[in-house]
């Protein structure tokens, strides 16, 4: 019993010293990113990223909502990664469809995706880097499924199994934790038609022998050939919604999938919107979102938000386009998605 408690202590002192000068953890500021919100709370010295693998969340338990999540800063781990990539982060890509065009009409259950990029890239390049499975990519969404990433422009994408008829496909140029570029010109939209294409409605969606993104995109993949065939996804039955480009847009594109470890500890919200401009940016909208049917939280400004403090098991992440009067902006039913995500600790 003696030794037990001993033992306890050991690691008790072992995490707290983990926190100030273990060299392996990736935070030099020992207050770790909550260190930069504004929350009156701040004042644990267990924030550090290593040994919080269960019981250390006490000191997180100042929850400023009701279902226990608390918008944060954006942490420290992507803030440090954003200062490495130099000027990539002021780029501003523009993205041309080169394939399908918009109005085409496809004869074929898979259809391909050509992209080019351009405008303002200051180093800006999609490619997944093959030890930690990450990398700039562009978020490929087919209708208003979850996004698939797109990392090599220079081969085509392939979506597998999408049915007859009509689709939209929407894109824009992503950062390797996820956060998309929000300049004029990243946003790009093409309605299609895909005609006697063969696709099964009763086909499971499955993933390519080489496609890496189901998961959160931190993953890596063990089996990546990059001369392989394209990358690629077999998609879940979808037709477009009766979606006017002309009109506000929001376009949810995170979270999705699973979190694991570190990169659950905060979890972003992002999207991208198109002719609607938020309050907080001198417009009219609203951004409002909810997690597991909780109280609703707007947002103002079109950026992302980081949020803490999400349990272990699944979550409904729900985000729509509000107007002035607080009503639900309808736009082909794109602007109001509910995703289901998974968050493993
Ligand atoms: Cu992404």
């Amino acid at each position: 019993m003696k030794l037990t408690k001993l033992l306890i202590l050991l690691a008790a002192f072992g995490i707290f010293s983990a926190c100030s000068d273990n060299p392996q953890t990736h935070q030099i500021n020992p207050g770790g990113y909550t260190g930069e919100n504004k929350a009156p709370h701040q004042n644990s010295p267990g924030h550090g990223s290593a040994g919080e693998k269960s019981g250390e969340h006490s000191a997180e338990g100042h929850s400023e909502s009701s279902e226990g999540l608390k918008e944060v800063s954006r942490p420290q781990m992507i803030a440090e990664q954003m200062k490495s990539r130099g000027e990539q982060d002021n780029a501003a890509p523009s993205v041309k469809v080169v394939e399908p065009q918009n109005g085409a009409t496809v004869s074929s259950s898979t259809v391909k995706v050509r992209l080019e990029l351009g405008g303002d890239l200051k180093g800006y390049k999609p490619m997944k880097d093959m030890t930690s499975g990450m990398g700039n990519h562009i978020h490929v969404i087919l209708d208003n499924q979850p996004y698939e990433a797109y990392y090599n422009l220079e081969q085509e994408f392939e979506l597998r199994n999408v049915v007859d008829g009509e689709h939209t496909l929407r894109f824009f140029p992503s950062r390797p934790w996820h956060e998309s570029y929000k300049n004029a010109g990243a946003f790009q939209m093409v309605k299609f038609t895909v005609k006697n294409g063969g696709g099964d409605p009763g086909r499971p969606a499955t993933t390519n022998s080489n496609q890496m993104m189901s998961s959160a995109g931190t993953k890596p993949s063990s089996n990546v050939n990059p001369t392989a065939s394209p990358e690629g996804k077999t998609m879940e039955t979808s037709t477009a919604g009766a979606v006017d480009l002309a009109k506000p847009l929001l376009t949810y594109s995170r979270p999705k999938g699973e979190y694991k470890g570190a990169e659950a500890e905060a979890i972003m919200i992002d999207f991208w919107l198109s002719n609607a401009r938020l309050v907080g940016d001198g417009g009219e909208y609203h951004v409002r979102y909810s997690v597991d049917g909780n109280e609703a939280k707007m947002i103002d400004k079109w950026q992302p938000v980081w949020l803490q403090g999400f349990a272990e098991g699944k979550h409904s992440v729900k985000v729509e386009l509000i107007d002035k009067n607080g009503n639900l902006v309808d736009n082909g039913g794109y602007n109001s998605t509910t995703r289901e995500i998974t968050v493993a600790k």
